[in-house]
């Protein structure tokens, strides 16, 4: 019996903590994910790679894009999705992860709208290495949510590619929206008191 719970408390660690490892004594990385607000306006020269079947870019402004699936804050923010076809688009950038305990890239997302069949994913990769990929959900989110990618395997000080990729197979509308994307140095890997043992 005592194994058993034993197990259970390992499996539940690992498996809450890929659901959502929320991190503890967190600071924001300077410079690490460069432009990560996007504000720095079109053409956004941080994100060096930027690609869309349909718009060119999956950056926008609300000049360009309106506020129909608003940015989490500011002006610009990154806008994958949003046509009535299928759509690709990838968004990345080089940036440098510093050694330390434990590094995560942290963004605000939001998938404001979906359509049936439930098949469109964004990917997160690093140096071409998928880390999390978010499939589109039943229901659209209702607002922005802090999302976590551990990223402690890469922390060695040296440049690494950081690229989001979204997949649109089919011609049904899905709005992924990504703002506020950071590099966060941190003590504690996940908020341990969150998860119960039942
Ligand atoms: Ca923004
Ligand atoms: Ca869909």
């Amino acid at each position: 019996m005592r194994t058993t719970i034993g197990l259970c408390a390992l499996l539940c660690l690992i498996s809450a903590g890929m659901a959502s490892a929320q991190p503890t004594g967190c600071t924001t990385v300077s410079p690490g994910v460069l432009d990560g607000t996007f504000e720095a306006g079109s053409p956004w020269a941080q994100w060096t790679v930027q690609t869309s079947t349909n718009f060119g870019t999956p950056i926008c402004d609300t000049l360009t894009c309106g506020t129909a699936a608003p940015p989490f804050a500011g002006t610009n923010w990154a806008w994958f999705g949003g046509a009535v076809a299928a759509e690709n688009a990838t968004l990345g950038q080089t940036f440098s992860i510093p050694p330390g305990p434990f590094l995560f890239v942290r963004f605000r997302m939001r998938i404001q709208g979906v359509t049936a069949p439930f098949t469109d994913t964004l990917d997160v990769r690093v140096d071409g290495n998928t880390l999390t990929t978010f499939v589109e959900p039943p229901t659209p989110e209702p607002s922005y949510t802090e999302r976590y990618i551990n990223v402690t395997a890469f922390a060695n000080g040296n440049p690494h590619a950081l690229l989001f990729v979204y997949s649109g197979p089919t011609t049904g509308v899905a709005n992924f929206l990504v703002d506020n994307v950071e590099l966060l140095s941190c003590t504690t890997p996940v908020e341990l008191q969150d998860f119960r043992i039942e």
